[in-house]
């Protein structure tokens, strides 16, 4: 048997992640992940007013605010029969096409970009080199040499004081890390500059949702930020877009681009075999047809072949999970059942074995999504890959791009590389559409336009889905409604189908797939399988709900 590493708990993500690995001639052999809490926000919907559905669901994460709530009052609108107005359609993706925003920007700064910059190497950097590289690459709006120099103090009055706050405890100084020191100090001065500007993003979400996280706009039949459609308020909306998107344009992409040149042999690892997306970002009301993220399914990495996805072919497995016995479930048939007394192991118990050696070959919270009994990946590698496989223009023309730019083949796009890369991408091309969803509002508003919510009746009996793709991949909620309450209600979010266990077939999880191969030079400090968990922005919170 290979060494075994366990690496519990992930941090720089959302939840109570622990990946185990076993490790042989210095590569990944097997891998487990497992999903460390149980949530029960299934349990506690029964017996509701559907209506309060969405406002529940969305607590599940505070990261992906919103999606939940979206996902929730799609599949309530869908059992109760309503349509809603143009407005609520154009304001939803608005609120959505922020989210995308900011969670990608910070995810490839605050949570991914250590696995790939030296933070204290940039304390060797000479700042008037980076200064010159900094002018070359991108068109950020600060920088010079002074400028670089200040940032470099800034660390160094950190290391020097021995607290690294929130660069503490990684893995600085080891021979993965690839960028040179000039690199890396504009990387870390660009992680802070991505602080300030997250802030401003976020409050997009305050002005059409009220708050965030968990907005307050959503409502079954259409959205209730009525009073937000005046020009003062739609304007805001746009100085904040612009600002951000200039930084995705003028630093995300040239950073992403720069970061991934020292990183081309991670173009040949970490990838998974299967993609699925259930599509978003509606611009008119027919579904899927007009998704502007298309929805399909790409089986076996054929990407010339991207199939129609059906939410009928979705099924969850417990077979690995800590659930009480049961067959695969489509989610209306879903059940939420914990096992509770497996799991409370005493110290020196079942716990201290590593997975696949425990009796049960129970090993997750997490349920294990299958479609058609595959498991696929999801998020924004699923989608860049179904949208240029349908032969999207956008997203083709950015993908060429950034593969010639960097000088690799298509097949580098299933990777861990790929993954990161595709983010950066979908997030230009869904922040360049939204100012024509702003623009689109201004012009119905200017002809008198206004209306945001349609009525509805609550039927007695009613069964519905909402599908969506949120910034970590497919989401889809299934309700069934009974004596005008919740009788049923289960969710299939993107954290599961990609972190979740082995299915009943014994199939491992994408991440379980994507971590073998993995190379490891120094088990004590597995930096290279923080790298592939990372690039898929786990949130087990939602994950498990
Ligand atoms: Ni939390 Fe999520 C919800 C997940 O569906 N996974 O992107 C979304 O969290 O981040």
């Amino acid at each position: 048997m290979g060494k075994r590493i366990i690496v519990d708990p992930i941090t720089r993500i959302e939840g109570h992640l622990r990946i185990e690995v076993e490790v042989e001639g210095g590569k990944v052999k097997n891998a487990w992940s497992s999903g460390q809490m149980f949530r029960g926000i299934e349990m506690i919907l029964k017996g509701r007013d559907p209506r309060d559905a969405p406002h529940f669901v969305q607590r599940s994460c505070g990261v992906c605010t919103y999606t939940h709530a979206l996902s929730s009052v799609r599949a309530v609108e869908a059992a109760v029969g309503v349509r809603i107005p143009d407005n609520a359609r154009i304001i939803r993706n608005l609120l959505h096409g922020a989210q995308f925003q900011h969670d990608h920007i910070v995810h490839f700064y605050h949570l991914h970009a250590l696995d790939w910059v030296d933070v204290i190497s940039a304390l060797k950097a000479d700042p008037a080199k980076t200064a010159k590289i900094s002018e070359n690459i991108s068109n950020a709006p600060w920088g010079g040499t002074a400028y670089y120099r200040d940032v470099q103090q800034r660390i160094r009055t950190f290391a020097d004081s021995g607290q690294l706050g929130p660069f503490n405890n990684a893995y600085w100084g080891h021979p993965a890390y690839k960028l040179p020191p000039e690199e890396n100090l504009m990387a870390v001065a660009h992680y802070l500059e991505a602080l300030r500007l997250q802030a401003k993003a976020v409050k997009m979400h305050a002005i059409f949702g009220g708050k965030n996280p968990h907005l307050q706009s959503l409502a079954v039949g259409g959205i209730t930020s009525v009073r937000d459609l005046v020009p003062d308020r739609i304007f805001q909306f746009l100085h904040i877009w612009k600002e951000t998107q200039k930084f995705i344009r003028d630093v995300y992409i040239p950073d992403l681009l720069m970061v991934a040149s020292f990183y081309k042999d991670w173009g040949a690892i970490g990838g998974t075999s299967n993609f699925l997306c259930w599509g978003d970002l509606p611009t008119g009301d027919k579904e899927p047809e007009s998704l502007m993220l298309p929805r399909g399914i790409i089986k076996n990495r054929k990407i010339g072949d991207v199939k129609m996805a059906y939410q009928e072919k979705v099924a969850e497995h417990i077979r690995h999970a800590w659930y009480k016995k049961d067959e695969p479930r489509h989610p209306f048939e879903g059940k939420t059942e914990p096992l509770e007394e497996e799991v409370r192991y005493e110290p020196g118990g079942e716990r201290k074995l590593f997975f696949g050696q425990t009796k049960t070959g129970k090993y997750s919270w997490l349920k294990a999504p299958r479609y058609e009994g595959e498991p696929c990946e999801v998020g924004p590698l699923a989608r860049v890959l179904v949208a240029y496989g349908k032969g999207d223009k956008t997203f083709k023309a950015v993908v060429t791009d950034t593969l010639s730019k960097l000088n690799v083949p298509v097949d580098a796009l299933f990777s861990t590389l790929g993954r990161t890369a595709a983010r950066g991408l979908e997030t230009l091309v869904i922040g360049n559409a939204m100012e024509g969803w702003i623009m689109e509002l201004v012009e119905n508003v200017r002809n008198g336009d206004t209306k945001t919510y349609e009525s509805w009746k609550m039927p007695d009996k009613g069964m519905g889905y909402g599908l969506n793709d949120v910034a970590r991949g497919a989401l889809g909620h299934w309700i069934e409604i009974e004596d005008k309450k919740i009788k049923n209600y289960q969710y299939v979010v993107p954290s599961t189908w990609n972190l979740g266990p082995r299915c009943e077939a014994g199939k491992l999880g994408p991440v379980e797939q994507a971590l073998i191969g993995t190379p490891v030079a120094d088990p004590e400090k597995p930096v290279e399988v923080l790298r592939t968990v990372h690039s898929f922005d786990p949130c087990i919170a939602c994950a498990v709900h």
